[in-house]
């Protein structure tokens, strides 16, 4: 496969000292740390919709660049072509997974039967892909929000009937996703979300929102689907207000429609931050709660507040999110999934692997980074120090439950001023630098 990215050669690893933009200078896939290969950690993916789909449009302008795999007027052809360039770049790349939403690899045609048609002539086109390459599917997804008809929502839209009709392309993709081995399937909100209360029936659209997932559940089951499904955080954009906003509002709401068993959380840096948390919050949550799931990797901008979705360079980003999901047992079904696309001014197909290489010699390196702070327990030591005082056995007696406000009044009259320590942060944080 040599036909969309003929300049490009198989990226290989060369070392840290190479000074060849088109090579791993960290990422090495089968060096192993803490027992496992760097490509079963990481379990790279590549998003289909903004590398292959995106070509640079913004509210101020239409697409900047220019596709091989474009270039035909028959929409299908631009599917089929699109596909091959795809595993020509996963395979050349060498990242082990891909991710797409049903309408990225195959156009919607003028009626339902017609659009499934469509995909299905692609998805088998996949399958085949797939085998040839060795590269598999970490997730597949639909998209409910992009048409018209879901303006105002899928699942939390005021008509029922495009409820039914988002249902109908949920049950479509998750067939596809099952039918190409796919390891989860994502339902992100879309357009679930509101503008103005004013003509928004909150409590009944999210009654709706946790019908359709458990219709989807329930489908699951029937079709025996085995892939995890995940729920994606998101406070805003398109919406004023996402309902699925952070990871901690996706746990109530999983609680509380008792759909907990069935999902865990893919977890997008740049969604973090717009929800005014950082990456690693919103990791430490979900592994603290065990839905920690999948992760999108990417960043956003430290001066803009919308989902820039830009690939992830920073080190400390990535080496306390690998710290993390280290920590919390590392990836099972989910992966680290590049939902970022090149910026407008980046026209050139060397652009797209340019910033893939450097995105997952990011992650190397944070998880080279991670592996030694684990095994260095500096950081584990100090905060099992800091919460010493919980381990005695009056901080058991609490943690316990076998004292009340009575019992801790008498002990505070008896044992007056607690001794306060130092949270000993900036000695923290020199000590993390050691480690980037
Ligand atoms: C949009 C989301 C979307 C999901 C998949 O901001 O990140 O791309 O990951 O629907
Ligand atoms: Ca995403
Ligand atoms: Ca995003």
């Amino acid at each position: 496969m040599n036909k969309f990215f003929p300049k490009i050669k198989n990226i290989k690893f060369e070392g840290p000292d190479s000074k060849n933009p088109l090579a791993f200078k960290h990422y090495k896939a089968n060096q192993k740390i803490m027992g496992k290969t760097m490509a079963e950690h990481l379990r790279f993916g590549v998003c289909y919709w903004h590398t292959f789909k995106g070509l640079g449009s913004d509210p101020f302008g239409p697409g900047t660049i220019i596709r091989n795999y474009n270039a035909s007027n028959d929409p299908m052809q631009v599917a089929e072509d699109t596909l091959h360039a795809a595993f020509e770049f996963f395979t050349k790349l060498g990242v082990n997974f891909w991710c797409f939403h049903d309408r990225d690899i195959a156009p919607e045609a003028d009626t339902l039967a017609e659009t499934n048609k469509r995909l299905d002539k692609i998805v088998k086109m996949a399958k085949q892909l797939q085998k040839d390459s060795g590269v598999n599917l970490l997730w597949g997804t639909t998209n409910a929000f992009s048409h018209r008809r879901f303006l105002a929502g899928a699942g939390t839209n005021p008509s029922p009937q495009v409820f039914a009709y988002a249902a109908s392309q949920i049950k479509k993709a998750m067939e596809v996703t099952k039918e190409l081995g796919g390891q989860g399937y994502v339902f992100w909100g879309g357009r679930e979300g509101y503008e103005t209360l004013l003509n928004t029936d909150m409590g009944r659209e999210l009654d709706h929102l946790a019908a359709l997932l458990h219709m989807a559940v329930d489908y699951k089951k029937k079709i025996r689907f085995k892939g995890q499904f995940y729920i994606e955080p998101k406070p805003k954009e398109p919406t004023k207000h996402q309902y699925d906003s952070d990871a901690g509002n996706c746990f109530a709401f999983l609680q509380k429609y008792d759909l907990l068993d069935d999902f865990k959380l893919n977890i997008e840096a740049n969604h973090a931050t717009l929800a005014g948390h950082s990456f690693q919050h919103e990791l430490q949550f979900c592994v603290d709660n065990g839905i920690l799931g999948s992760v999108d990797a990417n960043r956003g901008d430290l001066f803009l507040g919308w989902d820039t979705d830009q690939f992830p360079t920073d080190i400390y980003d990535t080496t306390l999110a690998m710290y993390i999901i280290l920590k919390g047992g590392g990836f099972t079904t989910g992966g680290l999934n590049f939902d970022v696309k090149v910026r407008r001014q980046s026209i050139d197909p060397e652009d797209l692997f340019y910033a893939h290489i450097g995105a997952m010699d990011a992650f190397a390196r944070g998880l080279k980074n991670a592996a030694k702070m684990l095994k260095g327990k500096k950081f584990e030591r100090a905060i099992q120090k800091r919460y010493a005082g919980w381990d005695t056995a009056f901080g058991r007696k609490i943690e316990r439950k076998q004292v009340g406000f009575k019992e801790l009044e008498a002990y505070t009259l008896k044992n007056g001023e607690p001794e306060v320590q130092s949270g000993r942060q900036e000695m923290l944080e020199n000590l993390l630098n050691g480690y980037i």
